[in-house]
């Protein structure tokens, strides 16, 4: 293990191969966006292409009584008008979701949220389609909603799924994880048990491009080819096949340029079956866009668990275990995108970062008139909501024992030693060296000057708070044998092939969001082969064009796909040692691989480069016995393990105690996410992670009122931050190598978001201290912190 601070400058600080030098390569593919170059899906306009509109449910739950289109098809640019109804008869009313739960892709019997699809109407420009909807008559018999998640279970609360064979409740599932019995011994055992009722709201993952779709049906080849917004083009291409009955090889899913997915594009939304299902009808392209207002309202949304949080622990600081009882809110479907066999995603890791006895969680989710959801916004999977339990209660019990939370989380990290690691929930742990990760965030904050400070505020009566953070990630999902997605296993393929000139162009089957694939991954075949990244395009996004794999989510592309990468470029590697000792006429096993070039041992001059050997591969002339022509190789990369990232975060803010507005003053950021490949690319997905979190912890919620009208339902009503809201990053890093990943890389791309919000919400309550505040819920606006400040109770 080595640990490395400062001024990110090299990429591979800790791979066998000497760094390129290339590690703050500047973005492949933003002289695309920064000329406007960018080619989205709103940007596909196809000859005669349609435009499709959404009618969608205006109140949470009501049976639909009729639905009445004959004013909207008699409009002179409509050319067709679909009801739930007329879906029913072509068995396509109802679409699987990737919880193994069914969703209406439009609805035939009830409305279940506000939003949700009820009928589309195709027409020849998008003004039209909007106009249409206005004519389409739909009359409803009001039913009573099931907005709280506390009363869902109650008997009287109405069936929301009566679709669902035999079901009288709102009951989704129960899950448990860690054992109940060892937990009860050590809470019983402990000098000190802490409790707290812990919130984490409904947020939104609002990415700048809202979901869409293009859908081409062929109807003389029978090829649909489909440009969407989607996050696992082949994992959709798979679910369309089974879905609409089509022959996998005549579907090819297209997923162009994304202005950020954050997990929003991972399920599949009814608007692009309906797209599909107006191509297929039309015989026309048809082009689905929604609107801002229907991206919040009715795509998935992230979090939403309400937990009980209790940890157990000896008078000096020893945590002897965590508890949590939650309940999971997941809206009208289960359309969670989670691993078939862990339905709360990932939760599991709530034990966090700490060396602990024992640990048990009791989870119950369910039903509510809400949009469905649940995996997004940068949580890899759950870990969001299972680093903030951890992180919260573990500073309710340094208020309990008053002791400076820093030092109460050092007091309990997993040693390095015990790596790898496996948790009381069964997560092991690759490898993690916490305490320098802490030390140094510390010393980045200056962190006992902090403290002095702060005292010296408080005295003065000014409301200054520290909060801390520290966090550990499970990403970069399979193995296979642990993890499908409806019966899809979690795996990756790569194709490298090098053209003779010594161009080469890489296939991978995860689809960048705005992550800089394009170029990172260029510079891990460059750093395996030493052909220049600039030589190397790296080709996503297309099903017709790249392997087969699970695609971009939980932050696996690293992990999972970078493994694959590094593998398949060490394999034409070793394609081209067999042909370089045919051109330097000596055995295989007495040549030398240094950057870019064979070498005869002992004889450096006696060499072929890269580019050589793959004209030789292509070229005139024998290849050496038993060798074929061509530099190409394949890969399916089944992961050993996860990858555990980890990270220390120090936030700084002042509250100004006569409008409770809260400043974020400071935010220290140490991460370690292993091999780094991109040291500018990382500070990017942290900063933007940190401003994620900021947003969640003082201004983001979906609300909803009490008949299940959603409040967040535009920019203005959903806040989220923007420059003036956040602070300058200060950044910092470690780097501990996973010892099963080709180069050591863990995932980051998720690391900040999952890691901000406890250090933000830590650093308000720390600062509320002299009110006797011991938490309070998110998100943080001044009208909460100004209740927390009167003593007063939170509000539900
Ligand atoms: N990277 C690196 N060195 C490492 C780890 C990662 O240089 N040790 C680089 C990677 O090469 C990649 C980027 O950092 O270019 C993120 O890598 P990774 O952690 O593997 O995450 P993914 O590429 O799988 O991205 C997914 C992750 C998720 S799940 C969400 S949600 C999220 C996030 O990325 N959505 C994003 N960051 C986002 N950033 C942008 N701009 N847009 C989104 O939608
Ligand atoms: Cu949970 S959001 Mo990302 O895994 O696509």
């Amino acid at each position: 293990m080595t640990t490395v601070a400062g001024s990110p400058v090299t990429a591979f600080e800790n791979n066998d191969q000497k760094p390129v030098g290339h590690g703050r390569m500047l973005r492949k593919e933003d002289p695309r966006f920064v000329r406007g170059r960018g080619r989205y899906v709103d940007d596909v306009q196809l000859p005669g292409m349609l435009h499709l509109a959404i009618l969608r449910a205006p109140m949470a739950h009501a049976r639909i009584v009729s639905v009445d289109t004959s004013l909207a098809e008699a409009h002179p640019k409509v050319k067709l008008v679909v009801t739930g109804a007329m879906l029913a008869e072509k068995g396509l009313a109802w679409m699987p979701t990737l919880s193994n739960d069914v969703q209406a892709v439009l609805a035939t019997d009830k409305v279940r949220f506000q939003g949700q699809e009820v009928a589309f109407v195709v027409a020849e420009d998008r003004y039209a389609a909007r106009d249409a909807l206005e004519l389409i008559d739909v009359e409803y018999e009001m039913l009573d909603p099931v907005v709280d998640v506390r009363t869902a279970l109650d008997p009287s609360a109405p069936v929301i799924r009566d679709d669902l064979d035999g079901k009288t409740d709102n009951h989704c599932f129960d899950w448990e994880t860690g054992d109940a019995e060892a937990t009860e011994d050590v809470f019983a055992k402990a000098d000190v048990v802490v409790s707290d009722d812990i919130v984490y709201p409904r947020v939104h993952p609002a990415p700048m491009e809202t979901c869409g779709s293009v859908a081409d049906f062929d109807a003389v080849d029978g090829k649909l080819t489909l440009w969407s917004t989607t996050q696992a083009p082949h994992a959709h291409r798979t679910l369309y096949a089974i879905v609409a009955g089509l022959p996998e090889h005549k579907i090819r899913v297209i997923s162009p340029d994304i202005g950020g997915g954050f997990g929003n594009k991972v399920p599949i939304y009814p608007g692009y079956v309906c797209s599909v299902v107006g191509s297929l009808l039309t015989g026309k392209p048809v082009k689905w866009m929604e609107d801002r207002s229907e991206n919040l309202t009715s795509t998935g949304f992230a979090r939403d668990y309400v937990m009980r949080g209790e940890i157990a622990a000896t008078r000096d600081g020893k945590i002897l275990g965590i508890r949590t009882n939650v309940l999971a809110d997941h809206g009208a479907f289960n359309g969670t995108a989670a691993p078939v066999k862990y339905p709360a995603g990932f939760f599991g890791v709530f034990t966090g970062s700490y060396d602990i006895e024992a640990a048990y969680c009791k989870m119950t989710a369910v039903y509510t008139n809400k949009a469905p959801g649940g995996v997004a916004y940068a949580c890899s999977f759950r870990i969001t909501e299972a680093v903030y339990l951890v992180e919260r209660i573990v500073d309710c019990l340094a208020y309990e024992l008053d002791m400076d939370p820093a030092e109460l989380r050092l007091r309990n990290f997993i040693k390095p030693e015990q790596f790898p690691y496996t948790s009381k929930t069964g997560w092991v742990y690759d490898s993690g060296d916490y305490e320098p990760t802490m030390r140094l965030s510390m010393e980045l904050a200056g962190y006992d000057e902090l403290r002095r400070e702060q005292e010296e505020k408080r005295a003065r009566g000014e409301l200054m708070g520290i909060g801390i953070s520290f966090f550990t990630e499970a990403v970069g999902a399979g193995p296979r044998k642990d993890m499908d997605i409806l019966g899809l296993g979690m795996a990756d393929g790569c194709e490298l092939r090098v053209h003779p000139t010594g161009k080469a162009v890489v296939r991978l089957s995860v689809q960048t969001q705005g992550q800089g694939h394009e170029t990172t991954f260029a510079q891990i075949v460059s750093e395996e082969t030493g052909i220049p990244p600039s030589d190397i395009d790296v080709v996503h996004g297309d099903t017709d064009q790249t392997p087969f794999g699970l695609g971009t989510y939980g932050s696996r592309s690293t992990p999972v796909s970078g493994a694959a990468a590094a593998l398949v470029a060490r394999k034409v590697r070793d394609k081209a040692r067999l042909i370089a000792s045919g051109m330097l006429e000596v055995p295989a096993t007495d040549i030398e691989w240094t950057k870019g070039s064979f070498h005869v041992k002992g004889d450096p001059s006696a060499s072929v480069t890269i580019q050589d050997i793959a004209m030789k591969a292509h070229g005139a002339g024998d290849l050496p016995e038993g060798i074929e022509g061509g530099l190409e190789a394949q890969i399916c990369y089944n992961p050993e393990n996860l990858t555990y990232p980890h990270g220390a975060y120090i936030c700084v803010v002042d509250i100004d105690p006569g409008t409770a507005r809260v400043t974020v003053r400071r935010f220290v950021a140490v991460d370690d996410c292993g091999t780094r490949i991109n040291p500018m690319i990382i500070e990017g997905q942290v900063h933007g992670g940190l401003t994620d979190g900021v947003g969640m912890a003082l201004m983001e919620m979906i609300a909803f009122d009490e008949d299940g009208n959603c409040l967040g339902g535009s920019l203005m009503d959903y806040l989220i931050p923007t420059a003036l809201e956040v602070p300058d990053w200060e950044t910092g890093f470690t780097v501990t190598p996973s010892p099963h990943h080709p180069i050591g890389a863990k995932g980051v791309g998720e690391s900040a978001t999952v890691g901000s919000p406890p250090a933000v919400v830590n650093a308000v309550v720390d600062a509320l201290k002299p009110f006797g505040v011991r938490h309070a819920d998110m998100p943080l606006t001044p009208s909460r912190v100004w209740e927390a400040m009167q003593g007063r109770p939170m509000p539900p």
